[in-house]
């Protein structure tokens, strides 16, 4: 045999061995861990960036696991292809954090007719076929965005509300729900009037340049409902820059509950966060532990979430939380 044919053959046999078990030139071996594939949304905010570190902390190498991470940027296509190079590694689970809920059928049937679980997480994914997953864990977003109307009827009551909304990217379950709760609102009470929407994509920057623009356009406002801290903490800058004091002549109302926006709570510049809990690295170990032992895990699984405002919230709260 020629040596390019050689060459080519041992190229073949690397190729074919290059599996999920295989140590990618990290000197181990594989072989007797569980391997997930995980498809992470991006790092878009802090809420993000913890529910990745608690993906990573429960799916460690200590307990098990060969953790293979993908960050999407925000983008579905590359969720898509991180799916196909996870079932072409033929890991032994997927974990889905999803950027949309539409999309998913065509490439979670080639994970299903690989025999490949698939774990949704965080956000909800809408296709005909619930056979198509294995379960999800995650949040009730209406009932979040719910909480946080109820709590604007009861705290401004008959006062003249001028909101504006920053939404998250559009079309994730997270925007849906508290949008649509924000909707229902404005349907129930004459006295409030939306005066600006627009989608701030979760992040900071985009909060700041939407209310900077906001305030140059003399556009009057008193309520900033922001879909998670991080665009409220590019509001109140924006606010601030402008000599505008939040939370005295502007509210925010704000969701995802990290410490950082519970402290704002208690120095009088978010008037409500409710939580949107990360935590979920744990809750899909048990899950794959419950289908490693054969068992059948509970198709939805909804994590408990509550909300702070200055009535409720000590000093003792904000220290104790895990983010
Ligand atoms: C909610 C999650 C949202 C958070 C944002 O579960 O999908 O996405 O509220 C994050 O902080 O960017």
């Amino acid at each position: 045999m020629k040596k390019w044919m050689l060459l080519c053959l041992a190229c073949a046999l690397l190729l074919a061995g290059c599996g999920a078990r295989d140590d990618a030139g990290e000197g181990k071996n594989y072989a007797d861990y569980v391997v997930v594939g995980f498809s992470q949304v991006g790092a878009e905010s802090d809420w993000r960036k913890t529910n990745t570190r608690s993906m990573q902390e429960a799916l460690s190498e200590e307990n098990g696991y060969r953790l293979i991470f993908d960050d999407s940027q925000q983008k579905q296509e590359r969720q898509i292809t991180a799916i196909r190079n996870f079932i072409q590694q033929e890991v032994d689970y997927i974990v889905l954090a999803p950027n949309t809920e539409m999309g998913w059928t065509t490439v979670l049937a080639e994970a299903k007719a690989a025999g490949i679980p698939v774990i949704i997480v965080d956000r909800r994914i809408d296709v005909a076929d619930n056979e198509l997953f294995t379960c999800w864990v995650g949040s009730d977003f209406r009932k979040e965005g719910n909480t946080a109307v109820t709590w604007m009827e009861q705290h401004f009551g008959d006062r003249p509300l001028k909101i504006v909304h920053l939404q998250g990217n559009i079309g994730p379950t997270a925007q849906i729900g508290r949008t649509g709760a924000l909707n229902a609102g404005l349907a129930a009470h004459d006295n409030w009037e939306l005066v600006f929407r627009a989608p701030g994509d979760y992040t900071q920057a985009k909060g700041q340049e939407l209310v900077e623009q906001l305030i140059r356009d003399g556009v009057e406002f008193n309520v900033i409902y922001a879909e998670n801290d991080n665009m409220a903490y590019g509001a109140i800058n924006a606010l601030k820059a402008a000599g505008i004091r939040p939370g005295e002549d502007v509210a925010i109302i704000s969701f995802d509950a990290n410490r950082a926006a519970l402290q704002m709570i208690l120095d009088g510049e978010i008037s409500l966060d409710v939580e949107c809990n990360p935590l979920q690295g744990p809750r899909v170990q048990a899950v794959i532990e419950q289908l490693e032992a054969g068992k059948t895990p509970q198709k939805f699984t909804f994590v408990e979430e509550t909300f702070f405002d200055a009535d409720t919230l000590t000093p003792e709260i904000v220290e104790s939380r895990e983010y």
